[in-house]
């Protein structure tokens, strides 16, 4: 029987790191990385989130399930097979303040998965910084994740940054705050709005982009 979210996310309370990781690694004999991270893994963190927002769990609760899912997701990578002939370049990171990073190895494995050389700079990467390294390996597209509502004027300011680069990459923004707010408003042109993985796969795919309905807007 295929485990289901619930079952993973005790897992990874319990620190049951070995435990997981066999679960993920069999959940992988059938289904591919990005099955695995959006029906699988992102629920069962969503399910800590929610936990831990009752007070079910305690912070110490939620840290511990955190690392053992960076684990169990760093062990899942080893088991993909690398692509090549793609020449195109994407720069993956969070912008200053944002602590939350298990979504960006998610987007960086699926670039990774249909050919991308990727560059994952982790969360709560400096806007200078961010430039002055984009300035150098001039990315097709920069990548950029938000979990909390309050991140958006930053992810705003970081795309009109990227964008006035004398190359322009293209900028896509995702993350728990985009794929729940009407961002219209903080939109800039050549950024795109990619919800969740199966949108981002899409656009990986076909060039296009998904039409979105969102719950708030702001
Ligand atoms: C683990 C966790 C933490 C860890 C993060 C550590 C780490 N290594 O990432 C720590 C402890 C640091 C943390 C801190 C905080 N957190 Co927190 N955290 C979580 C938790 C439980 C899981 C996050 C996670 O890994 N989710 C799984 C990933 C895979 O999901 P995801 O990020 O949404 O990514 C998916 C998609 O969104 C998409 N995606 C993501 N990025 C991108 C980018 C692109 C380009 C694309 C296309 C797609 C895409 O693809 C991913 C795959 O499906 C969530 C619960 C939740 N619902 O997510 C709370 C949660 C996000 N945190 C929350 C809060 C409040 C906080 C804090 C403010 C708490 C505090 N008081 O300090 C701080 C803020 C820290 C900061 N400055 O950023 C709240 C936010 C509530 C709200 N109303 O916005 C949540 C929802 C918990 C809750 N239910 O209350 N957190």
């Amino acid at each position: 029987m295929t485990i289901q979210p619930r079952e993973l996310a005790e897992m990874f309370l319990a620190g049951e790191d070995e435990r997981a990781m066999e679960a993920v690694l069999g959940y992988l004999e059938n289904h591919s990385h990005d099955e695995l991270y959006h029906d699988l893994v992102t629920p069962a963190m969503y399910l800590i989130g929610d936990w831990w927002q009752e007070n079910i769990i305690s912070v110490a609760d939620e840290h511990l399930a955190t690392a053992v899912c960076d684990f169990v997701v760093s062990a899942a990578e080893l088991k993909r097979k690398p692509k090549q002939g793609e020449s195109r370049k994407v720069m993956v990171l969070g912008p200053e303040g944002e602590d939350h990073y298990i979504g960006l190895k998610m987007v960086t494995s699926l670039f990774k998965d249909h050919g991308w050389q990727v560059q994952y700079m982790g969360p709560n990467l400096p806007l200078d910084a961010a430039l002055e390294s984009a300035q150098r390996w001039k990315p097709d597209v920069v990548a950029m994740s938000a979990a909390l509502a309050y991140r958006l004027p930053a992810l705003k300011m970081y795309s009109e940054a990227f964008r006035k680069l004398d190359f322009h990459p293209t900028v896509i923004i995702g993350g728990r705050a985009v794929a729940t707010a009407d961002i219209t408003k903080l939109r800039t042109e050549g950024t795109l709005v990619v919800k969740d993985l199966p949108q981002l796969k899409n656009w990986l795919q076909t060039g296009k982009e998904t039409d979105n309905d969102f719950e708030i807007s702001i």
